[in-house]
């Protein structure tokens, strides 16, 4: 469909959050403005459901609070004080002090720090990258996320591939593990609801009871951080009551002898007094498992936010092996799905932009520690689709670092975020119904383009074209500066060798909007592991000094406090994205604390009670919901709740930065608190 920003009506559109669903939308414009978003009922998977949140966008876009025009700042770092500029004196301001850093520290001394606020290809991860390969500035590895588990599932599947959503339909059991699918994952809700009309059974393995819990069929409550016991438990059962595919493991798998010995080991018993999950109910999950197909279980990010994450997804990766899943349509897992839609990186980031190849790279995940300590100094750091004063740990160190002097900070978004106050420069960004770029799902096989719907909002400017500002001013003369954003989406389209990408053109995305992978057939047999099979053993996990096959280990000591503390997103916001905006807010009502009867009765707290929650590392204040939604000596917080001097609910001023097993993935959910009444 061709349309332009000057026109009224209906419009395409691809829900840009990170959010596995990736819907399409229909943009409804008046006079120029966004007045509603709706679901398009023609998107295959998604099929015109959307999330209250986004059904709620409109009033977020035209929030007169969003960023206009470019600042300066006036005030004290932090305190929100700024005063309007010109495009021209932002840009010359930044470039200026660039170059002169660059001249006295190099260009290491800058680091651009980003995430996926948008999921747009060429805006979050594509002439940005050109930018700052070509200047040779510090880079960002962006683990805050997935990647700890991502690297997990990769040691035992390959890649990132896996079931297809659409298939799921089919299963007769479904374990959501570590998952907030109906908050997270709506539509994988929608499916298992089809699937749960012909008899399939829904399992949920969780810390915490929340509307996921409450919807399954089963409700497993598990202790933060066992998940990987569980599974060993689980195999162990599967194995001695021969409830395994042995010809399946003889041709797809590698390792499967050693595995079973090395099961032996995890007998029920022992599972339980680890997981806190009752011994009879290990059996009668491994039988189910065992005995049900297809089974799928739909992995979530919960489990690896743990110092042990990687290796929890590893574990639980290795299951639909032992029972032959993925030769069965509908069985299988999905951790995610991204390997299917790879496009053409090397193209879109231009890797060879990059002079000096050792250039150094630093772990987001550690970003105070790093504006505090590292050596040489980060002198500047250049903000974008990413909101670090609130999403990133170790939260009071973020702020300490971020309100260095001598710290010259720029920010790119569309609100004045936490992160923004502590700006020199701040810039307004377009919204993604503003730009042209393409997306591709983690979790659902389309491909969507987004053509620019709304015209820009006041002065603000998408990612592509102010790094291409940027360059111009950087005297980067070049071509890759001047692709426009569909010359970049056509470079992706091409030369990616991905198969399953073949026939998907820029111009059958304009005709269609939605565009599926081509996968022939479901399981191939020929993984991309060293081995070519699933590897329950894994050398490359030997040789890297992690143990070969699955294997447990506990939470790392985080002090003496009496709880395991989880901080999660919640049902409303998309991680900081909405904490600003009154309309979510109010469809959230209140930052609570979900805390154990038993714990709360001990301690003198009652439900609605406002406490104190604190650790080494800081302190927060939440609303007590006491019940029987955590097991003793868990607190479970979510959201990622707007911060200021009257609403000190900062949760990740109290979680840990240490690094997780694998990937560098963060440990959000491995900090331990105490908790107090402070009123009534
Ligand atoms: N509404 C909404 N949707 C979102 C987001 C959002 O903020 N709000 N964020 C988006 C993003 S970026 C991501 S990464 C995904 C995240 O979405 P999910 O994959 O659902 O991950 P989380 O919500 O972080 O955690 C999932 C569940 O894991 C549980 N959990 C924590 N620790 C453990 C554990 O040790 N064992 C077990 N079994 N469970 C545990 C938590 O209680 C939580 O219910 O959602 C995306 N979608
Ligand atoms: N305690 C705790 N902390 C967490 C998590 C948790 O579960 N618990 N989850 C973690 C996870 S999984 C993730 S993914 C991170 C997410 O961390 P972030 O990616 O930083 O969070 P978002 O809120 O998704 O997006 C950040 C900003 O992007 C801006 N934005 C949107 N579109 C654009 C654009 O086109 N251009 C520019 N320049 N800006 C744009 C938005 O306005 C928003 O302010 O948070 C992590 N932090
Ligand atoms: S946030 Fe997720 S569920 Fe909501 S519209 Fe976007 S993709 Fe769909
Ligand atoms: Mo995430």
């Amino acid at each position: 469909m061709s349309f332009t920003t000057e026109e009224n009506g209906i419009f395409p559109a691809v829900c840009s959050l990170d959010c596995p669903d990736q819907c399409g939308l229909l943009l409804h414009k008046q006079d120029g403005k966004l007045v509603k978003v709706v679901g398009d009922p023609n998107h295959p998977v998604t099929k015109g459901n959307i999330c209250n949140k986004v059904r709620n966008m409109a009033a977020r876009l035209n929030d007169p609070k969003r960023l206009a025009y470019p600042l300066k700042r006036v005030g004290k770092k932090g305190s929100g004080e700024f005063v309007r500029i010109s495009w021209e004196e932002a840009i010359d301001t930044i470039v200026s002090r660039w170059r002169s850093l660059i001249a006295t520290d190099g260009p290491e001394a800058i680091l651009p720090y980003s995430f996926y606020g948008n999921m747009g290809r060429i805006n979050v991860e594509g002439m940005d990258r050109r930018f700052f390969h070509r200047m040779g500035a510090s880079q960002l590895d962006r683990t805050i996320c997935n990647s700890a588990g991502g690297v997990g599932y990769n040691y035992t599947m390959g890649g990132a591939f896996g079931t297809d959503p659409e298939d799921t339909v089919h299963a007769k059991l479904m374990i959501m593990w570590g998952i907030n699918t109906v908050s997270t994952n709506m539509h994988q809700v929608v499916l298992a609801e089809q699937a749960r009309k012909n008899g399939a059974k829904i399992v949920v393995i969780d810390v915490h009871k929340n509307q996921t819990g409450r919807w399954a069929d089963w409700f497993i409550p598990i202790l933060p951080g066992t998940d990987t016991a569980l599974a060993l438990g689980l195999m162990h059962v599967l194995f001695a009551e021969n409830l395994v595919d042995s010809a399946f493991l003889q041709s797809y798998t590698v390792g499967h002898e050693e595995l079973r010995e090395h099961v032996k080991a995890y007998d029920p018993a022992t599972v339980s007094a680890i997981t806190g999950v009752p011994v009879d109910d290990i059996y009668k999950l491994a039988r189910w498992y065992g005995e049900t197909s297809p089974s799928f279980i739909r992995i979530g990010n919960g489990i690896q936010h743990h110092d042990n994450g990687g290796m929890c997804v590893r574990a639980i990766s290795c299951l639909p092996a032992l029972t032959g899943q993925w030769l069965v349509r509908g069985g299988g897992a999905i951790k995610g799905n991204k390997g299917f839609l790879e496009h053409n990186k090397t193209a879109v980031q231009r890797p060879d932009l990059l002079a000096n190849k050792n250039t150094r790279v630093i772990n987001m995940n550690e970003l105070g520690k790093v504006l505090l300590e590292v050596q040489p100094p980060v002198k500047s750091l250049f903000v974008y689709t990413s909101n670090p004063a609130l999403v990133a740990p170790e939260g009071n160190k973020v702020r300490q670092g971020l309100a260095r002097e001598d710290l010259f900070t720029v920010v790119h978004d569309l609100f004045l975020t936490e992160t923004a106050k502590y700006a020199d420069i701040v810039l307004p960004a377009t919204s993604s119904y503003e730009n042209m770029d393409f997306y591709t799902s983690y979790w659902h096989h389309y491909i969507q383009l987004q053509q620019p719907v709304l015209a820009p909002y006041e002065e603000s400017k998408s990612n592509t074209e102010l790094f291409r500002l940027l360059a111009a001013a950087m005297g980067y003369d070049e071509p890759a500066f001047r692709d426009s954003d569909e010359d970049m989406i056509r470079q992706a389209l091409e030369g990616h060798g991905n198969p399953h990408m073949e026939d998907i053109t820029f111009e059958s995305l304009v005709e269609h909007n939605y565009r599926k992978a081509k996968v022939d057939s479901y399981f191939t047999g020929r993984l991309s592991t060293p081995s070519g099979k699933i590897e329950l053993y894994s050398q490359t996990m030997a040789d890297r000094g992690y143990p070969p096959l699955p294997t447990y280990s506990p939470l790392a000591k985080d002090g003496d406090y009496p709880y395991q503390f989880v901080p999660g997103p919640n049902h409303n916001f998309l991680n900081s994205t909405f904490s600003n905006n009154e309309k979510h807010i109010k469809m959230e009502k209140i930052p609570k604390l979900h805390m154990n009867r038993a714990d709360a009765q001990q301690v003198g707290i009652e439900d609605g009670d406002t406490v104190r929650v604190w650790n080494d590392r800081g302190e927060c204040e939440l609303i007590v919901s006491v019940g029987e939604n955590v097991l003793p000596g868990v607190v479970v917080s979510q959201g990622l709740w707007a911060d200021g001097p009257e609403s000190k609910h900062y949760v990740n001023a109290l979680t840990p930065d240490r690094i997780a097993d694998m990937g560098g993935g963060a440990t959000f959910f491995s900090g331990r608190v105490d908790v107090a009444r402070i009123a009534r």
